[in-house]
């Protein structure tokens, strides 16, 4: 190499991008060198396996500080007045909690309002409110000593236990809240890489996993299958596996089962805190047309089928299976699902409502988002439903909740991906597209 290439790769070839990055201070010459290192040569300073089993000792592992991403900037300004825009029911407010490139699930802390969110990218974000007043102060990547591989999935354990849903792996970070302020975090891999799916079908589709974790203390996973249609050779393996459905295993990994099969690509499930069940979104099939098949609101019956591939969604068969019979053994299993939703919504996170702060028709109704269709020519979605239940636990009722982040032209100036319920009884509310967390809050006055 000579002097003047030297010269070029030192400066790196992404200045904007490290404009945006600030550096912790108390490793900041390490960080800034380490950073402009792996952004000119793609050279990584440690594999992954060494690191976890420094993490694992408690040995620093000398990552690179954290990545910082600024909040107070003209685009968090730009989306404020896009907020303007939002509809909800009177007296509720929405306000831009964080900026938080490609946010897409979260999970919520207790104890120092910090809440993750994982990336369909290679990041996991920590977002805490530091002086509370409800909006975000640092927006930091977390653990960046463990290098993640579409991070989407991300649920808390009541005990302080943060999990990690990859691709194909499952994280645990115990004292996650105690841990985050540096670059080194307990690591341990409880499923480990290559053990969530058959290696062989890890695709790019259908990857982003959500989790949580139940009252009977084990970690419940949706696992997408990657096809529109699952293809007939695939059908009795992935229900062996649980891809097209949802996975139960202990909190070290042991003891995984199948709970529910013929599930599309479910990207978010929340327990029901009045009864305990699970429920789930399901995305349905494309390229079927503008208006089906339907999209799905589901509730978990163990060992449940739920269509997928006979069914695209709802009762809507897919051309692929049109004329083939459905098996006894998973027709005598089938559950329809709760709701219905409008076909190529895109529906993903969920949550339901515990908190004091709304209104009292809100208490356990479910919140759910819909991240807007890419397939649907005639625009829709992007918008945040609420569901109510009746005293039985089925769903009566499902309506838009908040809505205008598509334009009357079907542009998208945001994309819900999940909704959670903050420490103070608000939601939160996240945009992949837009890159941040809003928090709706409500008042009486
Ligand atoms: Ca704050
Ligand atoms: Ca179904």
């Amino acid at each position: 190499m000579n002097n003047q290439q030297y010269q070029s790769k030192k400066s790196g070839p992404y200045p904007e991008l490290k404009k945006l990055i600030k550096k912790n201070t108390y490793s900041f010459s390490l960080g800034s060198a380490a950073l402009a290192l792996m952004l000119s040569s793609g050279i990584s300073v440690a594999s992954d396996d060494d690191n976890l089993s420094k993490l694992g000792a408690f040995k620093k592992t000398d990552t690179a500080a954290m990545v910082q991403i600024d909040q107070d900037t003209k685009y968090a300004n730009n989306l404020r007045n896009v907020l303007k825009d939002i509809v909800m029911p009177s007296g509720f407010k929405i306000e831009l909690f964080a900026l938080v490139p490609d946010a897409r699930h979260m999970a919520v802390s207790r104890n120092k309002a910090t809440v993750w969110v994982g990336t369909r990218k290679t990041t996991v974000w920590s977002v805490t409110d530091r002086d509370m007043d409800n909006v975000a102060d640092t927006v930091e990547e977390f653990s960046p000593s463990v290098k993640f591989d579409i991070p989407n999935g991300v649920c808390y354990s009541p005990d302080g236990f943060l999990f990690v849903v990859e691709r194909n792996r499952v994280m645990m970070f115990p004292a996650a809240e105690y841990f985050m302020e540096g670059s080194d975090t307990v690591a341990i891999p409880i499923v480990k890489q290559g053990e969530l799916i058959p290696a062989d079908e890890e695709s790019y589709n259908h990857t982003a996993r959500v989790c949580a974790v139940g009252a009977d203390n084990k970690l419940y996973i949706s696992l997408g299958q990657p096809f529109n249609v699952t293809p007939s050779e695939k059908v009795e393996m992935y229900k062996k596996v649980g891809m097209g459905g949802i996975i139960r295993m202990n909190r070290d990994g042991s003891e995984r089962e199948v709970l529910a099969t013929g599930i599309r690509n479910s990207v978010g499930h929340a327990f029901n805190p009045q009864d305990g069940s699970l429920w789930f979104t399901d995305n349905q099939v494309d390229g079927m047309g503008d208006e089906i098949p339907p999209g799905e609101l589901n509730k978990l019956v163990e060992g449940g089928w739920y269509g997928h591939p006979y069914y695209g969604g709802g009762s809507t068969r897919t051309n692929e299976y049109a004329d083939k019979d459905i098996p006894a053994d998973e027709a005598s299993r089938y559950v329809a699902p709760q709701v219905e939703m409008i076909a190529h919504a895109a529906d993903l996170g969920m949550m339901f409502y515990t908190g004091k702060m709304f209104p009292e028709k809100y208490k356990n109704a479910i919140f759910s988002a819909q991240h807007g269709s890419w397939n649907a020519v005639k625009a829709r979605g992007a918008r945040v439903m609420v569901t109510f239940l009746d005293d039985n636990g089925n769903a009566i009722k499902t309506e838009p909740f908040a809505e205008g982040w598509m334009s009357d032209s079907g542009f998208y100036s945001g994309r819900p991906v999940d909704v959670q319920q903050y420490v103070d009884g608000s939601i939160l509310v996240s945009d992949d597209k837009a890159g941040a967390i809003y928090r709706i809050s409500y008042s009486k006055n």
